[in-house]
């Protein structure tokens, strides 16, 4: 750890080892940032569809959106049978990785069970910041 002023200081170190915007304290009111930091955007979001087939139980799609997109039960059933009766729902709205994730996550407990079940994902439009 460096001394800054007398106090012990990690932050420096840090910033220069995770590469992260440098700033160092010049006085106690005033930070200074070297590197400006880059303007923070909303990532974009992402609807994950379910959609109906003949196959799979009702059982196993309300256990999916109970575990996987952490719905209570009386929503789960709500989501199932609107898919059921509409073709497709939406099951939550993720950021990219995590709708991925779970879309592969179903999938793999879909074949375990020999399941037809299919998901799929669309980017929500995009609201202006
Ligand atoms: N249609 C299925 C049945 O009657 C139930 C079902 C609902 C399947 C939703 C898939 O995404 C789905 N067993």
């Amino acid at each position: 750890m460096r001394s800054v002023g007398g106090r012990q200081c990690a932050g420096r170190v840090n910033a220069l080892k995770w590469g992260m915007p440098e700033r160092f304290e010049e006085d106690a009111e005033t930070i200074t940032e070297i590197k400006p930091q880059k303007k923070l955007k909303r990532p974009r979001l992402y609807r994950v569809l379910l959609h109906n087939d003949d196959y799979t139980t009702r059982e196993f799609v309300v256990q999916v959106l109970q575990t996987v997109f952490h719905l209570g039960e009386q929503d789960s059933i709500r989501v199932m049978l609107h898919v059921h009766h509409n073709g497709v729902g939406v099951a939550g709205v993720f950021t990219r990785e995590v709708a991925e994730t779970k879309i592969k996550r179903v999938e793999h407990m879909a074949q375990e069970h020999e399941f037809p079940l299919r998901l799929t994902m669309e980017p929500e439009e995009q609201e202006d910041a």
